[in-house]
């Protein structure tokens, strides 16, 4: 394993994002640490506003900063909400490393996507792709935002000699997603609708698209124990990719989620929906280079995920059912 470069014991770290999906699993594995954890109250907060996200940073006096607050969303959010995706995540980015600079934190790590990619890059996708080619058109709007994060954090390294750095996570699904069948990524939106169909005792579960795009899946809890390692264990120019370097296709994908859920009926694929990027895997060499792998099995994370699922949003999937 490569050494540690930077301690978090001790430290004030800011976990901007900390009620997303990734924001709640650093703030869980960050427990583990032996550290303050820091997170900005949304009411009081808009990261979008240079102003406050300035005044909250000189208040709060963060040390390590994790980057995990975005406007986020599935293949249908990203297509139909492109100006969201892209201005809120700019001002986002752009205010929390301006202000990091400004109140001379000691580390960031910034969030990226495997959006960030070339639709037809070369496949596993090595960090080098980065700006090799056209992007995939329904994510083009977030993913130039993400990339311009990369940008900020190579730029404010060059000019000031900021320690901001990059990790490139793949897609994530696991307990806090968001179910809402028109914003969310795939796994919870199938999860959802196994889970409805089965108690509708309904023959039939409906799936986007062909189900033949390929996708890599990571989950969160593991995400968050990767992006740790990453602020204990990288420092530079180059990003790091986040994932297991393991994909699978959108049909098998339904099925392993069905089976988990305990639904049985047939699926149905409904091809006037979007497939997206056709494949999407990571290259993680420089990551288990340096010592790392993700430990959750994916059948493992999916039924933590359901169980999250029910436990938490059980009224309304009985609702919804
Ligand atoms: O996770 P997802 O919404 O986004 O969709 P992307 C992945 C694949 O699952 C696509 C298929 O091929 C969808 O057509 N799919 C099948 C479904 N059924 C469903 C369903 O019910 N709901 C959803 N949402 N998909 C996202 C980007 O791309 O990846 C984001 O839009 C971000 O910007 C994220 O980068 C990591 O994997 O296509």
């Amino acid at each position: 394993m490569s050494a540690p470069c930077f301690a978090l014991h001790g430290k004030r770290v800011w976990v901007a994002g900390h009620r997303g999906l990734v924001g709640s699993a650093l703030v869980r594995r960050l427990e583990a640490e032996d550290c303050e954890v820091l997170t900005a109250p949304r009411d009081r907060v808009d990261l979008r506003s240079p102003d406050q996200v300035t005044r909250w940073m000189a208040i709060a006096r963060p040390q390590a900063v994790f980057v995990a607050a975005a406007r986020v969303g599935g293949i249908h959010a990203n297509d139909t909400r492109p100006a969201e995706f892209l201005y809120d995540n700019l001002l986002i980015e752009a205010n929390i490393v301006e202000a990091a600079r400004h109140a001379e934190v000691e580390k960031l790590l910034f969030l990226g996507s495997s959006c960030i990619y070339p639709r037809d890059a070369p496949q596993p996708l090595k960090e080098e792709a980065l700006l090799t080619g056209p992007l995939e058109p329904t994510n083009q709007w977030y993913a130039i935002a993400k990339i311009a994060g990369i940008k900020l954090a190579q730029a404010y390294r060059r000019q000031y000699g900021c320690d901001f750095n990059a990790a490139m996570p793949t897609n994530l699904y696991g307990p806090g997603d968001n179910f809402d069948l028109l914003q969310s990524h795939v796994v919870p939106a199938l999860m959802a609708k196994a889970h409805r169909a089965r108690i509708e005792r309904s023959p039939v579960m409906t799936v986007w698209g062909t189900g033949t795009p390929l996708r890599e899946l990571l989950y969160v809890d593991d995400a968050a124990d990767g992006l740790v390692f990453l602020m204990q264990h990288h420092s530079g120019e180059d990003f790091v990719n986040l994932g297991t370097g393991v994909e699978i296709s959108i049909a098998e994908l339904a099925a392993t989620i069905c089976r988990v859920v305990g639904f049985a009926g047939r699926l149905e694929f409904d091809r006037t929906k979007p497939d997206g990027t056709p494949r999407k895997v990571m290259d993680v060499f420089r990551l288990h280079s340096m010592g790392w792998t993700a430990p959750t099995g994916f059948e493992e994370g999916l039924e933590r995920t359901y169980r999250w699922y029910v436990d938490n949003l059980g009224s309304q999937a009985r609702a919804a059912g």
